[in-house]
Parts: C-alpha cells; sequence; structure tokens
C-alpha cells in the first residue's frame, strides 16, 4: 500500500490536514486508532479563533458552525465579586470567537473525508513509524486481523499527546519543555441554559472558575481542583455549591443549575518538542505541544500546525521544492511559543497556587485589575485570545 502522506490519529489536526491536502489533489491514507463513535464524541474544546472558522468556511466545512456556533464578543474577568468585561471587537479591530464544540468539529471534518471517498480507517491497532530518515518513510498497523504496510512520501504525527509519532523520533534529536502545574481542571456539562451571556473568568480565595457554554441548553463549566482529585469527590450538591461560591459576585449571581450528565477531571500542563520535525516525519498539534486550558489555544494551535504544514507540502508536489518544509518546524513554533506564553499567563494570573502565599495572591489581583482597567494590557489579552495572525513558511 502506498500514499503521498501517511497521517497519524484522525483528532482536528489529523482530519483538517487530510482535508487540506485532498482540495489540492494530494492523497493521504489517515489512520486512527479511536472508533468513529468514540473520536465524534469525545468532550473536549469549545473555543475557535476566527482563523479556525475561516480555514473551516474557506474548504468548505463551516456551514454546520456558521449555522449553530455562537460568536462572542469578549469574556468577563471576574475577581473581587466584581465583572470586568474584555471586549474583543472594541481591542482587536473587529475580531471574536466562535464558541463550536471541538466533536462537532470533528463530525464535520469526518463527514467531509468519508462522504468525498478518501481513506479515513478506524480502530487500527499496533501502530509504527519507520524509515523516518529515509526517503520513504513507513507506518505499519494492524487492522482486524491483518498487518499492512504503508508506504508514503512524508508522515504526520498528529497522534496527540500519548500518539507513536513522537517518541519513535530518536534519542537525543529532540529538546522537551515543560511544567506541570499544581492544579487541574474538574469540567462539567449540564441540562441547563446559559448563566451567563460570554465567558466568565474567575479568581476566587478557593481558586479558579468558568463559566462556559455549548448550546442553548448545554453548558459547560470548570473548578480548579487538586491534580490528585475525581469525579467521585463531587457529588451534584458540592459541585453546584462550589459554582455558586466561588463564582458569587456582589450582586448576588449565581449559575442556572440543571442534571449534570459529564464530569471528568483534567490536568494541567505545558509542553513543547522541538524541532517540530525528523526526516520526512512532521508533528503537528498535542503530538508537539500541549497548553494548559486557561487560553482555548490547544485546537486552534493544531489546526494553525497543519494549515502551515498543509502549504509546505503542496509546495512541494508543485515545485519539487522542500523550503517550505525545512521552515515548518520554525514557522509552526513561533506561534507555538506565543501560545504558550499566553496560556500559561493566563493559567498563572486565574489559579491559586497551593503553598502561594497572600503576596503572590494579592499580585495577581492586582494583574487582573490593571488587565481590565488599561487600555494596553486589555488590548494585549484580547488579540492573543481571539488569535495572532497566521504566518506562512
Ligand atoms: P487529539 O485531539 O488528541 O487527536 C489525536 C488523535 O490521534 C489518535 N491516536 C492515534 N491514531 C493512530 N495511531 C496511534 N498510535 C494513535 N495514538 C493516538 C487519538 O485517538 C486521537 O483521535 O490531538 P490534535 O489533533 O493535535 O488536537 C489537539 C486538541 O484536541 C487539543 O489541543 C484541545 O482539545 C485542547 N483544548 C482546547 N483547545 C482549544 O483550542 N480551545 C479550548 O477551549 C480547549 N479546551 C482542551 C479544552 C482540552 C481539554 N482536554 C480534555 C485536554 C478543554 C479540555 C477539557
Ligand atoms: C470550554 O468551553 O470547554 C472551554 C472554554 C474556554 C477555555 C477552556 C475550555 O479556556
Amino acid at each position: 500500500m502506498r500514499t503521498q502522506v501517511g497521517i497519524v490519529g484522525a483528532g482536528p489536526a489529523g482530519l483538517m490536514l487530510a482535508h487540506l491536502l485532498a482540495r489540492q489533489d494530494i492523497d493521504s491514507v489517515l489512520l486512527e486508532t479511536r472508533s468513529r463513535k468514540e473520536i465524534e464524541e469525545t468532550i473536549r474544546a469549545g473555543v475557535l479563533e476566527q482563523g479556525t472558522v475561516d480555514v473551516m468556511v474557506e474548504s468548505g466545512v463551516g456551514a454546520r458552525l456558521q449555522r449553530d456556533g455562537f460568536l462572542h464578543g469578549g469574556i468577563s474577568l471576574r475577581f473581587d465579586g466584581l465583572d470586568h468585561r474584555i471586549d474583543f471587537p472594541g481591542l482587536t479591530g473587529g475580531k471574536r470567537v466562535t464558541v463550536y464544540a471541538q466533536h462537532e468539529v470533528i463530525k464535520d471534518l469526518a463527514k467531509a473525508r468519508l462522504d468525498a471517498g478518501r481513506p479515513l480507517l478506524f480502530e487500527v491497532k499496533d501502530v509504527s513509524v519507520y524509515d523516518l530518515a529515509s526517503d520513504s518513510p513507513r507506518i505499519r498497523f494492524r487492522q482486524g486481523g491483518k498487518v499492512t504496510e504503508l508506504e508514503c512520501d512524508f508522515v504526520a504525527g498528529c497522534d496527540g499527546t500519548h500518539g507513536v509519532c513522537r517518541r519513535a523520533i530518536p534519542g537525543g534529536v529532540l529538546r522537551i519543555f515543560e511544567r506541570v502545574y499544581p492544579f487541574a481542571w474538574y469540567g462539567i456539562l449540564c441540562e441547563a441554559p446559559p448563566s451567563s451571556e460570554e465567558l466568565v473568568y474567575a479568581l476566587h480565595e478557593r481558586g479558579f472558575a468558568l463559566v462556559s457554554t455549548r448550546s442553548p441548553d448545554i453548558q459547560r463549566m470548570y473548578l480548579q481542583v487538586d491534580p490528585g482529585d475525581r469525579v467521585e469527590n463531587w457529588s451534584d450538591e458540592r459541585t453546584w455549591s462550589e459554582l455558586r461560591a466561588r463564582l458569587a459576585t456582589r450582586e448576588g449571581w449565581a449559575p442556572k443549575e440543571g442534571p449534570i450528565f459529564h464530569k471528568s477531571v483534567i490536568g494541567m500542563r505545558s509542553f513543547v518538542a522541538e524541532p517540530m520535525h525528523y526526516g520526512r516525519l512532521y508533528l503537528a498539534g498535542d503530538a508537539a505541544h500541549v497548553v494548559p486550558p486557561t487560553g482555548a489555544k490547544g485546537l486552534n494551535l493544531a489546526i494553525a500546525d497543519v494549515r502551515v504544514l498543509a502549504e509546505a507540502l503542496v509546495a512541494f508536489y508543485r515545485s519539487g521544492s522542500s523550503e517550505a518544509l525545512e521552515h515548518y518546524s520554525t514557522v509552526a513554533l513561533r506561534r507555538v511559543w506565543k501560545a504558550q506564553r499566553f496560556s500559561w499567563w493566563m493559567t498563572s494570573m486565574l489559579h491559586r497556587f497551593p503553598g502561594g502565599d497572600e503576596f503572590q495572591y494579592r499580585v495577581q489581583l492586582a494583574e487582573l485589575d490593571y488587565v481590565t482597567s488599561s487600555a494596553a494590557a486589555a488590548a494585549s489579552l484580547a488579540e492573543n485570545y481571539v488569535g495572532l495572525p497566521m504566518e506562512h513558511a
């Protein structure tokens, strides 16, 4: 079996890469360990930058997003019992974000792929990549009882944090940069109308809380918890009481409550592997970098990576030149590190650090006060949140 680009992982990165290449008549085979049902039901991100929306719409997979997504013109930073709005269009020359769940993006992209009759193989097992430094790297995998060897011009490692591609790079090639935070997020989905028109990021003495949304009748909320905490420790009653406490305002704000149907605890870390390629293997998305969710950047970075990678692959097949491919890692990492900085900064400003003293907490409150009272500081938050301009390789 042969293809031009072998893509490992059908998350947002892999699916979008396959889609952008198909539009330029470049063949790819997309391999995924999970089932279609699983990838379409995993609850994750919800905030899309304008650039992410643009590439969905321009490439013909944005119809549902345009119909069902919610345009948000700002967020609220809540501290000291008061709300302070960051007005995105006013601070960025008109930009907004769109709230549309990641698994809906996955459904749109998977459907486009399968409707076009192009290969997307689910439930593959024992995936391994090798001969990466040669001109014909290979992917070996098993589906049912059958082992297949796929010979490629290039391999795209879009297999997320725990995938096999990054690990296949020989020792000593990659530099790893990592920070683990001393807290996690406990997230819920509930059947309730929106408590707030826009997202609320709250810092309270008891810790961080986030009010997000999914649809007119499904809401998403998060609480900062201990990394060792478990959903079993969070009864519905305790969850609502903690959300009420951390989100209380002087005006008596309270979340709209409803049956909780999903609970999960997610760890928080920052991680970058450099460079984002080895031989003819190119890493994209969470396979190469992870951000804490406070900046809402993970999915958007994955899409930004594959936009650059797709352009570079198209340039290679059109002209035979690998110059753009050689620049891929450098160009992608410039955006990655700015998103890392922003995500780390939002996380540091908005969480209580276990063992942190009162001085640290006062500095966090002063930072929030500054960000919400200085137009320059607010504009810096806004332009990062809505997404920095795209760069090209
Ligand atoms: P994914 O989504 O992890 O997809 C990787 C895919 O590869 C498959 N796989 C393999 N396939 C074949 N062979 C193997 N050996 C394989 N190993 C793994 C996996 O099954 C999977 O389907 O990575 P990708 O495409 O790079 O996308 C990254 C994003 O999913 C991630 O960054 C975001 O979800 C992060 N994130 C958010 N990002 C945002 O931009 N905005 C947000 O609001 C936001 N909120 C979040 C988030 C992540 C969260 N969690 C659960 C980590 C909120 C949460 C709660
Ligand atoms: C979400 O809706 O899941 C969400 C929103 C904003 C974030 C992280 C997650 O910063």
